[in-house]
C-alpha cells in the first residue's frame, strides 16, 4: 500500500524531473504549476466528490514530454516484462453472458450486456445487488498470472457500465456499497498484496465512457462527471499505487454520448502525471493516437512490425469474449498463445492476455490451464530467453518460418516450421553482423550456420524439440558500435510565427527534439501556445555505419534535413503525424542536420526518433546531437 511519503517522494522527483528537462534545454524553466499539498481528503457524500482539482502543468512554457519513454526507468520494466494478464470483472460478470429478456428471449454478450441487451438501468442495478464474487481469490490469481510468467496485471477497476470494483467513496454505484459482497472486503487492496508479495506490477483499467453517470453524456454537465472521475483516479492512485493505467471508453460514440475530447485527454494526463510521475498511462487517456500516453494498444491483433513513434501492447482474448460467457468455450491453443507473445516480442510489443472471473469470482479453468501451459514453454530449457528483456530482432527480416528476437548479443529464431532433413532456415540480414556460436535450446543438436546470399543459412541436423516454437539461440557480433558521443543538442532558433521570419525570439541549445506542447504548451513561457516556429541546426552523430530511419511525430508541420538533402518534407498542416525517411549514416561522423518545426494553431507536437537495424527505436539522444 502506497504511504504518503513514497508520494511525496514520487512528486519531488517528479518535479526535478520536469525542472532538470526545462533546464537541460537551457530555458528558462518550464512554467510548471508548483503543486500544492494535496488537499485533506474532502469528506464526500455518496454522490459527488467534493476532492479539490490540483493545478496541474498547463500554459506557455510548459511542455508534457518529460522522458523518452522508449528509453525512461519510469517505462523499463514495461519494456522488459512484456506478458501481461488482463482481468475483466465487473457487475456483468454476475450475469455471466446471458440475460433472459420480458419476452423470454435470451440475450448475449459479457462487459457490453447491460447496452448490447438494452436492460433497464433499474433491472440492471438489481442483479447488480445480488452480485457475490465471494469466490475471487487473489492468491490464486496472481499464482495463475505466475505460472504464466505473466510479469504484470491490469484489472478493469470500472468498466464502461460505471460500476466500481473499489470502496470508492465518490458514488455509491460499486461493490462495497451495491452487492451482496462481504462489505469487509476489498478485492483491490487483496489484489494489491498478492501482486507485491509475488513481485508482479498492478495496474487499473479504467473506462472513461460511463454508461450509469447521470452527468456524463451531456457536454454540459460532463465536468461534473470528470470531477468525480478525477476523484476516483486518485483514489486509485492513492489507496493501490498502481505502475499502470489502462484507459479504455475514450472513443466517439452514443448511446450514452460520449463527449470526450483529446484536449480532455491532455488535461487528465497532465493531472495525473502530476499526481504520480511513475505512472505508465496508455493512448486512450486521449484519443487512442501516437501522441497519447506512453503507448499503443492495438485490440485482438498483432502488428506487423515495431510501431513507429510509440511502445505498444497488444491485447487479446482467451475466448472470444473478455468478461466472462459461460457459453463460450472456443479457447485458443497455448500453442497459438505462446507464439501470439513470440510476436508480439520479436516486434518490441507487450502481450496483454485476458481473463474473464464468473459470477462467483472465480477464473475459468481452461483459462488456467492454458495460461500453465505456456508458463510451462517458457520455463522450459530457458525458452523465456526469447521474451524476457527481448525485443525487436533488427539485425535480421523477419522470416516466414517463426519469428526472431534480440536480447543483447543474441537472436532468438523461434522456429515454427522447422525444416525437412538437411534444409536450412534461411535469414536475410539488415546491416553486417557476425554468428559466433548457434545451439538449439534443450537439444545438443549441432547446427551450422553458414553465409548465404543476402543473407545467413542456419541448418539445425536434428529434430524441433516440440510442437509450439523450437528456439535457435544464435550469439552475434552485432559489429562496431561507437561509444557515446559528448554531444548536449542542437541550437534552437525559436520564433513568435509560424514563417520562422525574422530574428528568432530565444536562441538556446535544446538537448533533445522531444516535445508534447500539447493544446496549451510552448517552447518557453514568452512563446503563446499558437503560431510559432523552430529551426534546429547542427550535426547529428550515429554510433553505428548502417541504413537509419529517421521518424518525427509532429502537428502542425515539420521537415528534416540530413547533409543539406530534404529527406522529410511534411511541410503541411496535420493533425499528430508520423513521417519516416531512411538514410545512410557513418559512424562518429558528424551529419549536419536542419529540422524546421511550425505550430499554427491546435495541438503542438514535435518528437525526432531514430533507429537501426542495431539501434533500437528511441528519440535521438543529446549524446549524438551537436549544436554545430
Ligand atoms: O469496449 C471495450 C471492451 O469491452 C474491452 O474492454 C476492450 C479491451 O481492450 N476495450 C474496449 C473495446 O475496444
Amino acid at each position: 500500500m502506497r504511504t504518503q511519503f513514497s508520494r511525496t517522494r514520487r512528486r519531488v522527483a517528479g518535479i526535478a524531473l520536469l525542472l532538470a528537462s526545462a533546464l537541460a534545454a537551457t530555458a528558462v524553466p518550464a512554467a510548471v504549476a508548483a503543486p500544492t499539498e494535496p488537499p485533506a481528503a474532502a469528506a464526500t457524500t455518496a454522490t459527488t466528490a467534493t476532492t479539490a482539482e490540483r493545478p496541474a502543468p498547463t500554459g506557455p512554457g510548459t511542455d508534457h514530454a518529460t522522458d523518452d519513454p522508449f528509453t525512461a526507468d519510469r517505462t523499463n520494466w514495461f519494456r522488459q516484462d512484456r506478458f501481461g494478464m488482463f482481468i475483466h470483472f465487473g457487475a456483468y460478470s454476475n450475469l455471466e453472458g446471458e440475460y433472459k429478456k420480458a419476452d423470454g428471449s435470451v440475450c448475449r454478450d459479457a462487459e457490453w450486456i447491460q447496452r448490447q441487451c438494452d436492460i433497464p438501468k433499474a433491472e440492471y442495478e438489481k442483479q447488480a445487488a445480488t452480485f457475490n464474487p465471494a469466490d475471487f481469490d487473489a492468491k490464486a490469481v496472481v499464482k495463475a498470472a505466475k505460472d504464466a510468467g505473466m510479469r504484470y496485471i491490469v484489472i478493469t477497476s470500472k468498466h464502461h457500465e460505471g460500476y466500481a470494483m473499489w470502496p470508492t467513496k465518490v458514488n455509491d454505484w460499486n461493490l462495497r456499497d451495491h452487492s451482496s459482497f462481504d462489505k469487509k472486503r476489498d478485492i483491490l487492496a487483496e489484489l494489491k498484496k498478492a501482486s507485491d508479495d509475488a513481485g508482479i506490477k498492478l495496474g487499473f483499467y479504467y473506462s472513461i465512457w460511463d454508461w450509469h453517470d447521470p452527468d456524463f453524456p451531456d457536454p454540459a454537465t460532463f465536468p461534473k462527471y470528470e470531477k468525480r472521475m478525477r476523484a476516483q483516479l486518485k483514489e486509485l492512485v492513492d489507496n493501490y499505487d498502481p505502475a499502470l493505467l489502462w484507459f479504455d471508453g475514450e472513443w466517439d460514440t452514443d448511446k450514452p454520448n460520449n463527449p470526450w475530447t483529446a484536449k480532455d485527454g491532455e488535461k487528465l494526463e497532465a493531472y495525473l502525471r502530476d499526481l504520480d510521475p511513475d505512472l505508465v498511462i496508455n493512448n486512450r487517456v486521449g484519443k487512442r493516437r501516437v501522441v497519447d500516453g506512453d503507448y499503443g494498444t492495438p485490440e485482438q491483433e498483432i502488428p506487423g512490425a515495431p510501431v513507429d513513434g510509440q511502445l505498444w501492447e497488444s491485447c487479446m482474448t482467451l475466448n472470444g469474449h473478455w468478461g466472462f460467457a459461460r457459453y463460450d468455450t472456443n479457447w485458443k491453443s497455448s500453442s497459438t498463445l505462446v507464439r501470439n507473445l513470440l510476436s508480439t516480442t520479436s516486434r518490441s510489443g507487450n502481450y496483454l492476455l485476458n481473463v474473464g472471473p464468473d459470477a462467483r469470482g472465480r477464473v475459468p479453468q481452461p483459462s488456467v490451464d492454458r495460461l500453465k501451459q505456456m508458463g510451462d514453454w517458457l520455463r522450459t530449457s530457458g525458452q523465456g530467453e526469447a521474451v524476457f528483456g527481448a525485443r525487436y530482432g533488427g539485425l535480421v527480416e523477419e522470416p516466414s518460418w517463426g519469428s526472431v528476437s534480440r536480447k543483447g548479443d543474441k537472436l532468438y529464431a523461434a522456429v515454427t516450421q522447422w525444416p525437412a532433413s538437411g534444409a536450412a532456415l534461411h535469414l536475410k540480414a539488415r546491416t553486417d553482423f557476425r554468428v559466433t556460436s548457434a545451439r538449439v535450446l534443450g537439444s545438443d543438436q549441432k547446427v551450422t550456420v553458414t553465409k548465404s546470399g543476402d543473407g545467413i543459412d542456419v541448418k539445425p541436423s536434428g529434430a524441433a524439440t516440440n510442437d509450439t516454437a523450437t528456439v535457435i539461440e544464435l550469439k552475434v557480433d552485432p559489429g562496431p558500435t561507437a561509444r557515446p558521443g559528448k554531444g548536449k543538442g542542437l541550437k534552437q532558433e525559436i520564433f513568435d510565427n509560424a514563417d520562422l521570419s525574422g530574428t528568432p525570439k530565444i536562441t538556446r541549445t535544446d538537448a533533445t527534439l522531444n516535445h508534447a506542447w500539447k493544446y496549451e504548451g510552448s517552447p518557453a513561457a514568452s512563446i503563446p501556445s499558437d503560431q510559432f516556429g523552430i529551426r534546429w541546426t547542427g550535426t547529428l552523430e550515429p554510433r553505428r555505419s548502417e541504413t537509419y530511419t529517421l521518424t518525427t511525430v509532429s502537428d502542425d508541420m515539420a521537415r528534416v534535413w540530413i547533409d543539406g538533402k530534404l529527406v522529410i518534407d511534411s511541410w503541411t498542416p496535420h493533425e499528430p503525424k508520423i513521417d519516416k525517411a531512411q538514410v545512410a549514416l557513418t559512424a562518429g561522423k558528424r551529419h549536419s542536420v536542419k529540422v524546421e518545426y511550425a505550430e499554427q494553431t491546435g495541438e503542438a507536437h514535435m518528437k525526432l526518433l531514430w533507429s537501426s537495424p542495431g539501434q533500437e527505436q528511441q528519440v535521438v539522444p543529446a549524446t549524438q546531437l551537436y549544436a554545430r
